[in-house]
């Protein structure tokens, strides 16, 4: 099975997928140099343009648009790759899901550009965009939901097949992303369609924005997961194969999947810890199930350390440290991943800093929180999803990695972690000295303090410039890989389990029982606070539009 290559209209379907991603990167790195230019006061926008468009574009081409392309792509094609390819049914799905979110990213887009839509990535109300751009998200957002459902009738198909036998380990965990994925987004889903079309559409005239910020957090948290999950994929299921190892543990693997999926929604009131109207005693509850969702994090550290000190020492490693050394550093489908992995432990403790209510007092709405959001997804993912391209877009094209491609790989990975670690790293300080995020220039009429933010504004501008050339170098090197390296053989690289004597509890696949847990813990956390919010709703706010 593992040799197997995947059939050409599945692999199609992928490429498909992953080259929208590609191309919604490259508009969002522009973006992103352009608004980080502003900030450090080295760059004075054309007018015409303003500060919050581009940066609309950036959150949402970036945050949004890439990660959601990306991760269908590679989910679809790893489910393809183990079981045994999908079905007309499941391809049909696929596609559906594709043409949804690319007309919705194409009007997002063009609202966006038309300066219709400044309203960030996370659109708060009561700052309102055009309806089109929340009817896109809608698009985007039930696409990918098709994708979910043809990633559902695959894993369903291989098990029918092969008498409910225990799934392949990829296909368990796609299908974890996209349960949490589906309930995630029901909370944006009802935001968008009950509050924010009518509101637009001038249908009602105010907003209960507690209630628009509750629904999108109940949602938002389990966003950064679904951005987490694929990348943890590659960590478990494809690290082993890359450097020649066995997966540590298939059992620990789907336990630390499952507890993602039951902890990882009930928490979105982390990020209103500073909010009025939502009592603490609720505040509490979601701090303590946010510290439970770090222990699935954890498991994975300790497995994939595990995974990692094996190798080594199967190598002729000795020592503490020693194994370390014998780990495929010049192979970028392990460096650019394994770089994402260390960035991620600083990243997650930051994380832990910000759920804690004291804490989050001090970094609430600084530039800490973007420094914080810098380190996980745009370092750990986005380096472990270039990780990925490495061998995934080949592999879907017939062509190879050159040696050349390989070592500009690595060239392209440093130059990416020492831009992050100048930008993140000023964002983090900045928001210690109380700098605002999502402000543009502010200089708050040459305040002492504000001047003081200045030379960190500088350096994350810096920053941001590493981070562009990497991007473009990334993107030409995913336009060489798809259409001129030259032909071969790619393998799509899957591990295999230890050790064969390993039982994984055949509970981990009882999906009733793990859905009404999920349940259960959402309706204990949320359902409350809703009811709440909507019976004893704060007078509604009229439409507000800065730009
Ligand atoms: Fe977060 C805000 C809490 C993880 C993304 N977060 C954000 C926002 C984003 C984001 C986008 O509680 C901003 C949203 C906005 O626009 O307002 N976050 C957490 C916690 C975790 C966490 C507790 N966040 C993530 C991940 C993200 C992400 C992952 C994206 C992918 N976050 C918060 C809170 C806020 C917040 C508050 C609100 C702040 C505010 O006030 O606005 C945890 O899940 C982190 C757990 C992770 C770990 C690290 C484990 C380490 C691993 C690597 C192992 C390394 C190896 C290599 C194996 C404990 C797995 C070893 C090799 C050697 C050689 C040693």
């Amino acid at each position: 099975m593992t040799s197997k290559q995947i059939d050409r209209s599945s692999s199609v379907l992928s490429l498909s997928f992953i080259l929208i991603a590609f191309v919604a990167f490259a508009v969002a790195a522009l973006a992103g140099v352009l608004q980080g230019l502003v900030r450090g006061g080295m760059l004075t926008l054309p007018s015409g343009v303003n500060y919050y468009q581009i940066l609309t574009a950036h959150g949402v081409l970036m945050g949004l648009v890439f990660t959601t392309f990306f991760i269908v792509g590679f989910l679809l094609s790893g489910v393809a790759k183990t079981t045994d390819g999908l079905s007309p049914l499941e391809l049909k799905l696929g596609w559906i899901g594709w043409v949804l979110m690319t007309v919705g990213t194409v009007i997002a887009t063009v609202t966006i550009l038309q300066n219709n839509a400044s309203v960030l990535y996370t659109f708060y109300a009561p700052l309102k965009a055009s309806p089109f751009f929340y009817i896109s998200a809608a698009l985007i957002v039930v696409g990918s939901w098709f994708g979910g459902f043809a990633i559902f009738a695959a894993y369903a198909r291989w098990r029918k097949q092969n008498n409910k036998a225990r799934s392949p380990l990829f296909a368990f965990m796609a299908v974890c992303t996209m349960v949490l994925w589906q309930i995630a987004t029901l909370g944006v889903a009802a935001e968008v369609l009950f509050q924010l079309i009518p509101w637009s559409l001038g249908w009602v005239p105010t907003i209960n924005v507690l209630l628009s910020r509750t629904l999108f957090w109940y949602f938002g948290h389990p966003l950064v997961y679904f951005w987490l999950m694929p990348a943890y994929i590659a960590w478990y299921v494809i690290m082993p194969k890359v450097i020649g190892g066995k997966i540590f543990s298939d059992a620990l693997a789907r336990l630390s999947f499952i507890l993602l999926v039951l902890f990882s929604i009930p928490v979105g009131f982390h990020h209103q810890l500073m909010e009025p109207g939502v009592s603490s005693h609720w505040k509490f509850i979601h701090v303590i199930l946010t510290l439970a969702v770090v222990v699935p994090s954890l498991m994975t550290a300790f497995s994939i350390l595990a995974m990692f000190e094996r190798r080594g020492r199967e190598n002729g490693g000795v020592g503490l440290f020693g194994w370390l050394k014998k780990l495929p550093w010049k192979d970028v489908r392990f460096f650019a991943p394994m770089v994402g992995m260390l960035s991620f432990i600083p990243g997650g403790a930051g994380g832990i800093i910000n759920a804690s209510n004291q804490m989050n007092a001090v970094v609430h709405n600084t530039i800490w929180v973007t420094g914080h959001f810098h380190l996980t997804v745009a370092t750990a993912v986005a380096l472990t999803f270039f990780g990925i391209s490495y061998w995934l877009l080949p592999n879907l094209t017939g062509r190879v990695v050159t040696p050349a491609v390989n070592r500009l790989g690595i060239f392209q990975t440093v130059l990416w972690i020492v831009g992050m670690l100048f930008m993140s790293g000023s964002m983090h300080f900045l928001g210690l000295l109380g700098a605002p995020r999502r402000t543009a220039l502010a200089e708050y009429n040459g305040d002492p303090t504000a001047l003081g933010w200045m030379p960190y504004q500088k350096l994350a501008a810096i920053g941001g410039y590493f981070l562009f050339f990497a991007a473009i170098i990334m993107v030409g090197i995913v336009v060489y890989l798809c259409f001129f390296a030259p032909k071969g053989y790619t393998e799509y690289p899957i591990g295999e389990e230890a050790s064969a004597f390993n039982t994984t509890p055949p509970i981990l696949e009882r999906w009733p029982l793990w859905i009404t847990i999920s349940a259960v813990l959402i309706l204990l956390a949320y359902a409350y606070p809703i009811y709440d919010v909507i019976v004893n709703a704060p007078p509604g706010s009229p439409t507000i539009r800065t730009w």
